[in-house]
């Protein structure tokens, strides 16, 4: 029987965390780590087909994220209607073309060209799923009231690398896309007013052809300084 205790009126119940051995602790994370520094953002998709059910348990264990006041405020919208990727694509391609053409700054551009990127987006079509990440600012109760949610960014950004360490964890690759002005995926989607775009995250398998800049990540020498 789960044992229960009640604080300020409300039910807690024992969690018990495994205790590991220091060599335990040292080769858990060190095979986290390398499983992870493996994870490549990539725009070459295949569009062989991925069941269902493997996006179901990557949504639910985004879903496992911490949140302010445990509000979880986030709605994953998962595209597979060709027809819905195609009508993505073409609103997103124009905002794009714009940002390359009008909108970045000379710097911005130099900084994306190690990246390759341009305004045409072709893996919104190929990829067999595109999940749209909404942030939900407030929730409305069924009385009309508009109740605020809590670190509203901080939670969907954290949910949004669970998400990201889910897909690589199940064999698949991802793209942390961000056409901006993204207000067409609200219309597109139909969302409630309480919903903002946040991310776009084509999923699916990796092209044969599947290339990738050759970055290299900070040192942890450069992104650590210990007290
Ligand atoms: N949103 C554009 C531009 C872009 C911006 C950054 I910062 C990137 O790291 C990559 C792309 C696009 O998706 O092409």
């Amino acid at each position: 029987m789960q044992k229960v205790k009640m604080l300020n009126g409300y039910p807690f119940i024992h969690y018990s965390k495994e205790s590991y051995s220091t060599d335990e602790l040292l080769q858990r994370s060190k095979v986290f780590y390398e499983n992870m520094d493996k994870r490549r953002t990539c725009r070459d998709f295949s569009d062989k087909p991925v069941p269902r059910e493997v996006i179901d348990n990557i949504l639910l264990t985004a879903s496992t994220a911490p949140s302010g006041a445990h509000k979880q405020p986030w709605t994953f919208c998962v595209v597979h209607d060709a027809a819905l990727k195609q009508q993505i694509r073409t609103a997103a391609e124009a905002e794009e073309k714009e940002s390359y053409d009008n909108r970045m700054s000379e710097e911005w551009l130099k900084d994306l060209a190690p990246i390759g990127t341009d305004w045409q987006k072709p893996f919104l079509e190929t990829a067999p799923y595109l999940i749209i990440v909404f942030s939900r600012s407030y929730e409305t109760e069924a009385n009309g009231h508009k109740h605020q949610n809590y670190y509203v960014k901080e939670s969907v950004g954290i949910a949004c690398g669970f998400l990201l360490a889910a897909i690589h964890n199940a064999g698949l690759i991802a793209l942390t896309h961000t056409p901006s002005p993204m207000n067409f995926l609200s219309t597109i989607l139909n969302r409630p007013a309480n919903e903002k775009p946040f991310l776009l995250i084509p999923v699916g398998y990796a092209a044969d052809e599947c290339w990738v800049p050759d970055l290299k990540r900070k040192s942890l020498e450069e992104i650590s300084v210990w007290f």
